[in-house]
């Protein structure tokens, strides 16, 4: 099993430093024909233009795309960098590679850097206050590890003294109530279960309704898992969400996924608005990324994800066990995908 510090340490700093080339230092004459060849494509130039930007463009899209970087999103970052950079005055004694390499760096710690914050242990506190439950439902296609990683962030708020209930809304999987209740029981939490065939909206109302009269502090909504392109089934989990207006609705996607993270996410939304009975339909808050621990340095479903539904990367699940749920380090992650 592989540990997330393992997968982002690096000795990339010594390939920074093989890149820049710093104002102060000189070049003598043995370096000088390496020196200004890496002028040349801007030579007698004032300002960047695209063309001049194009190459070292390429390289790290094609560097991104190494690390799993879905390619529509590389492709659109690689022309805002390259918008960020056009007309601009290249610094003296700057290659090209360097500034480029500079502005994406800024790029991806401003797309992974959560814009709102969500802090689940304030919000529960604060639902607590109100003497209402703290609902999260987890939702994403089949198989990708939603019961799975509830469980963990059962586990996590037990840790911080959270009391957690556990409702079984997969009525659909043969086998999925099971799995839920062996969860509950080796935490020893109540789980709240109809059974199969039930419309998991109102199981998850009766769950809420029945946490409250017990005093469970946080509800943790098992949904089934379903394609995105699955019209009934996304409209089943538009009627749970309306119906019960979650705290927190928590898409679950594996970080194994390419290209087709950004099909997942962008229809996970668009059928939430387009099929909710509300004129202000609720979308996904945040992303719970999973099997981080088969990855190896592939990290970029976590860009990709992020970049085309705005929301943060709340938890990253990187193992099995109930203790393998992590938060998302920016800094390495970023210094990966641009390693
Ligand atoms: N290596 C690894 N495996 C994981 C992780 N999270 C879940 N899994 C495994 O992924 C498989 C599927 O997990 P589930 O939690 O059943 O997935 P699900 O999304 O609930 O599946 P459905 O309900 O069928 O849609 C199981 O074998 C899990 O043990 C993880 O972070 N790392
Ligand atoms: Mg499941």
């Amino acid at each position: 099993m592989m540990d997330k510090e393992e997968i982002i340490s690096s000795d990339s700093e010594e390939d920074e430093e093989d890149e820049e080339v710093g104002k102060e230092s000189k070049p003598d004459a043995k370096k000088k024909g390496w020196f200004s060849s890496m002028f040349q494509s801007i030579a007698g130039k004032a300002n960047l233009e695209k063309a001049d930007l194009e190459p070292a463009l390429k390289a790290l899209k094609d560097r991104l795309m190494t690390k799993n970087v879905a390619e529509e999103i590389a492709e659109k970052l690689c022309e805002s960098v390259a918008a960020s950079l056009e007309g601009k005055k290249l610094a003296s004694f700057t290659r090209i590679s360097s500034t480029v390499q500079a502005a994406m760096e800024e790029a991806l710690v401003r797309i992974l850097t959560p814009r709102r914050s969500i802090d689940i242990l304030r919000d529960v506190q604060a639902a607590k206050e109100q003497r209402k439950p703290y609902v999260v439902v987890f939702v994403g296609v089949n198989g990708v590890g939603k019961s799975t990683n509830l469980a963990k962030v059962a586990y996590w708020l037990l840790q911080h003294k959270v009391s957690v209930m556990m409702a079984a809304c997969d009525t659909f999987r043969s086998g999925a109530v099971e799995q839920l209740r062996t969860h509950a029981r080796r935490l020893q939490i109540p789980i709240f279960e109809k059974g199969y065939e039930k419309d998991p909206a109102v199981v998850a109302k009766e769950a809420i309704q029945e946490a409250a009269r017990n005093g469970s502090e946080v509800v943790l909504v098992d949904t089934a898992g379903r394609m995105q392109d699955n019209e009934p089934l996304m409209r089943a989990l538009s009627k749970l969400i309306y119906l019960n207006n979650p705290d927190l609705v928590l898409f679950v996607g594996e970080a194994l996924v390419g290209n087709d993270a950004v099909d997942q996410l962008s229809k996970f939304n668009q059928k939430l608005a387009d099929l909710s009975a509300s004129p202000n339909p609720r979308l996904i808050d945040g992303i719970l990324l999973t099997k981080f621990d088969t990855i190896d340095d592939k990290v970029g479903a976590a860009l990709s994800m992020v970049y085309i539904s705005g929301s943060p990367v709340m938890f990253v699940g990187c193992g099995q066990s109930y203790t393998d749920l992590k938060k998302l380090n920016v800094k390495a992650i970023v210094k990966t995908l641009l390693k």
